[in-house]
């Protein structure tokens, strides 16, 4: 089976490639320009690109909005990572918790896939926490900063194989695949 995944994220690409490869889903990568609507959450916003985007070209796709919810900022950044990342990095959001013994936040990664059949949305929810100080090399975007529950290395300081058996984006793709197959 040959999907369409619409990104302009290389990295989103590479993890979806490796997470849905192993379910023997091969993904075909497909640039297209596209609004992303406002929104308060990111199921909201792929469900609605998803379509729209169906709804232009006429072929089956789907794509992936995600971000970072920080407790301790009423779930700021969320749906507005994208932007906030290109505005300040990942220091701007150790900036702002800065004194903050709150660390608590989780990772969504909102899946929505659009065919003749609808538009259908799957959700990976990672819970985790904001280190006081960005670690590790590997990985892209918030990586430095997101140490899942239970676990004391970021992203960025884990192999992709160990970020993709545990992530959002692996959650919310595999019910992906639990849908397509059945
Ligand atoms: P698209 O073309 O797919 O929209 P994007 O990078 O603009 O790519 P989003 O709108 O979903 O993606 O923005 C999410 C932000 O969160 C963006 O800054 C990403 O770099 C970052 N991000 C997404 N998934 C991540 C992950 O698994 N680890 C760390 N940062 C992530």
């Amino acid at each position: 089976m040959k999907l369409l995944f619409a990104t302009h994220n290389k990295h989103k690409l590479e993890e979806a490639r490796e997470i849905l490869g192993k379910l023997d889903i091969e993904i075909e990568h497909f640039e297209i320009e596209y609004d992303e609507p406002r929104g308060e959450d990111t199921s909201e916003i792929a469900e609605k690109s998803a379509r729209d985007l169906f709804s232009r070209i006429k072929k089956p796709l789907f794509l992936d909005d995600s971000g970072i919810f920080v407790n301790a900022l009423n779930g700021f950044p969320g749906p507005y990572s994208a932007w906030v990342f290109r505005k300040m990095g990942y220091q701007g959001i150790l900036k702002l918790l800065d004194g903050n013994e709150n660390r608590k936040a989780y990772f969504k990664s909102s899946i929505a896939y659009a065919s003749e059949k609808g538009t259908f949305v799957f959700d990976g929810i990672m819970k985790g926490s904001i280190p006081k100080e960005a670690r590790g090399d590997n990985g892209f975007g918030y990586d430095p900063i997101v140490v899942p529950e239970g676990m004391d290395r970021t992203f960025a300081e884990m192999s992709d194989e160990e970020k993709n058996s545990i992530s959002h984006r692996k959650i919310a793709l595999h019910k992906f695949a639990d849908f397509l197959s059945s």
